[in-house]
C-alpha cells in the first residue's frame, strides 16, 4: 500500500530536510517533484495541480518568515496539506438514535458484500446489534454469499429470493425499525455502468428508506477509474462517505488520494484484505504520515505499551538522560524490542530518518542468545564503563561467553552506535515517543 508514494517522496523530503532557505527556485523544484510523483501515483490531474498550488502558496509565505529550519518548515507545509487533502480527520459512521441505516453503492466486484459484512462485524464488536440485507436479488449467488458471511460473524441477514430490491429494503427497515436494531447494513446489486435501470433502483431505495448514510465502495486498485465513478455516483446519489476496497492490492494509492477533494466527502473505511476484519477507519493524519515516510508512530506505540514495563521503561529513559546508559540496559531494551515482533515489520513502522539508522545497527534476530551470554560474562563495572574493555578484557569474555572475539567487538561497537543514537534523540525508548510524535517526525 502507497509504496511507490513512501519512496518517492523518502527522497523529495531528504533533500528538503537539507535546505537552509526557501527560495523561488527551489519551491519551484519542489512543486515539480512532488507533481510527477502524484501524478505516477495515478492521483487525479487536477487534484495534483489543486494540492501544488495550496503548497506552493504557503511555501511562499514562509519564505518571508525567518525559520529556524526552513526545510523542516516546507516539509511540514506538504504534510498539512496531504492531510487535508486526504480528509483531515477520520470521520465515524453517523449513527442515529433510533436503527442507523447504511446503504451500500458501488460498481460490480468492488467489494460491497465483503465491505457489508466487515462493516457488520466491527459494530457487533463495537457492542451493537446488526443486521445485514441481500437486496441483490439478481444473482441467487449473491444472496448465499451474503448469508455465509452473516453466519460466519454469526449476524442475522434479512433476504428474499423472490423479492423486488426497493420493497426488501423497506420491509427489512421496517423490521429492524420494530425490533430496535442499532443498524441495519443494505448490500446492493453492483451496477456495471453508472446510469441505467440500476442506478434508478438504488435511488428508488435511497428515497424509500432514507439512509443516514450511503457509502460508496470502491476498489482502490482502480486509481482513476475509481474517482470517476465516484464523481458519477455522488452526481446521483447523496453519497456521505466512501469505502475503499483492495488497498493491499494498490502500490500507488491514487484513488485514496484523490477521491475526498473530487467528492468532497470523506474516505470512511478501508479495507486491507478478504480477510474479514480487515476493514480499517480512514485516518486521514496516520495514512499521511505512512506516505511520507514519518512512520506509523500509532501503531508502533500500540505495540510498545502491549509488551513494555513502564517502570523499567521510565528508568531507561531517565538513564539515557542522565547519559548512564550501560550495557545492561541495553540488553533489556534488545529483548523489549525483540518482543514487539520481527524487526523488518518494527522498522517498517519508524520514520525513515530513524529506521536507516536502526539498520546501520545490523541487529540479527538471533543474535539476542549470543549478546546475552556475552554480557553475562562481563564485570558489573565493564557493563557499567564499556569502554574500559581492552583488548585482553575482550578475550575474557569471549571465553567465558563461549562466542568469538569478533562477536564481542561486535556487541561493543553496536553499543557504541545505539548510544550515539540515544544521544542524538533519545528516541529508543519508545514510550517516551507518545509525548514526543512530532518532534520523532522532525517537525518541531
Ligand atoms: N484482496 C482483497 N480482496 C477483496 C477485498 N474486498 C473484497 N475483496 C474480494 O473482491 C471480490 C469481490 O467482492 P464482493 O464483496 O463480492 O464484491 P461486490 O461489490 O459485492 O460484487 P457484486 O455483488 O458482484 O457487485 C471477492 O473475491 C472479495 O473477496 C480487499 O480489501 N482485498
Ligand atoms: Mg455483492
Amino acid at each position: 500500500m502507497f509504496d511507490q508514494l513512501i519512496r518517492q517522496f523518502d527522497s523529495i523530503l531528504r533533500n528538503l530536510r537539507g535546505l537552509g532557505k526557501i527560495t523561488d527556485k527551489n519551491i519551484q523544484e519542489t512543486s515539480r517533484m512532488v507533481r510527477r510523483v502524484l501524478l505516477e501515483a495515478d492521483v487525479n490531474f487536477q487534484v495534483a495541480c489543486t494540492f501544488i498550488d495550496r503548497v506552493r502558496t504557503k511555501a511562499e509565505g514562509t519564505k518571508i518568515i525567518k525559520s529556524i529550519k526552513p526545510g523542516e518548515q516546507f516539509v511540514k507545509i506538504i504534510h498539512d496539506e496531504l492531510v487535508q487533502l486526504l480528509g483531515k480527520n477520520a470521520s465515524p459512521l453517523a449513527c442515529t438514535p433510533s436503527t442507523t441505516v447504511v446503504l451500500m453503492a458501488g460498481l460490480q466486484g468492488s467489494g460491497k458484500t465483503t465491505a457489508c459484512a466487515k462493516l457488520a462485524k466491527r459494530l457487533k464488536d463495537e457492542g451493537k446489534s446488526v443486521l445485514l440485507v441481500a437486496a441483490d436479488v439478481y444473482r441467487p449467488a449473491a444472496i448465499d454469499q451474503l448469508n455465509q458471511l452473516g453466519k460466519q460473524i454469526n449476524i442475522e441477514v434479512f433476504s428474499e429470493r423472490s423479492g423486488e430490491p426497493v420493497k426488501i429494503c423497506k420491509q427489512a427497515v421496517e423490521e429492524a425499525k420494530t425490533e430496535k436494531v442499532d443498524v441495519v447494513i443494505l448490500d446492493t446489486a453492483g451496477r456495471l455502468h453508472v446510469d441505467g435501470e440500476m442506478m434508478v433502483e438504488i435511488q428508488k431505495i435511497s428515497d424509500e428508506v432514507q439512509p443516514s448514510e450511503i457509502l460508496f465502495v470502491v476498489d482502490g486498485m482502480t486509481g482513476q477509474d475509481a474517482v470517476n465513478s465516484a464523481q458519477a455516483f455522488s452526481e446521483a446519489l447523496p453519497l456521505t462517505g466512501t469505502v475503499l476496497t483492495k488497498m493491499d492490492g494498490d502500490s500507488r494509492g491514487g484513488a485514496a488520494v484523490s477521491i475526498t477533494e473530487v467528492t468532497g466527502k470523506p474516505i470512511k473505511f478501508m479495507s486491507t484484505s478478504e480477510k474479514i476484519d480487515a476493514l480499517d477507519v480512514f485516518e486521514p493524519e496516520r495514512i499521511a504520515d505512512q506516505i511520507l515516510g514519518f512512520g506509523d508512530a500509532i501503531s508502533l506505540v500500540k505495540k510498545a505499551e502491549a509488551v513494555m514495563d513502564l517502570d523499567s521503561a521510565k528508568a531507561i529513559e531517565k538513564k539515557i538522560l542522565d547519559k548512564r546508559f550501560d550495557l545492561e540496559d541495553f540488553l533489556t531494551q534488545i529483548k523489549q524490542l525483540r518482543k514487539m515482533g520481527p524487526l523488518d515489520q518494527l522498522l517498517g513502522m519508524l520514520p525513515s530518518e530513524n529506521r536507516n539508522m536502526i539498520k546501520k545497527l545490523n541487529f540479527d534476530n538471533r543474535q539476542l542468545v549470543w549478546t546475552e551470554a556475552i554480557i553475562k560474562s562481563m564485570t558489573q563495572k565493564e557493563r557499567e564503563i564499556p569502554h574500559i574493555i581492552n583488548g585482553n578484557r575482550r578475550q575474557r569474555i569471549a571465553k567465558g561467553s563461549g562466542r568469538s572475539v569478533q562477536e564481542v567487538n561486535h556487541l561493543l561497537k553496536q553499543f557504541s552506535l545505539m548510544q550515539r543514537i540515544m544521544k542524538k534523540k533519545g528516541q529508543l525508548n519508545i514510550p517516551s515517543l507518545k509525548g514526543d510524535m512530532k518532534n520523532l517526525s522532525g517537525l518541531s
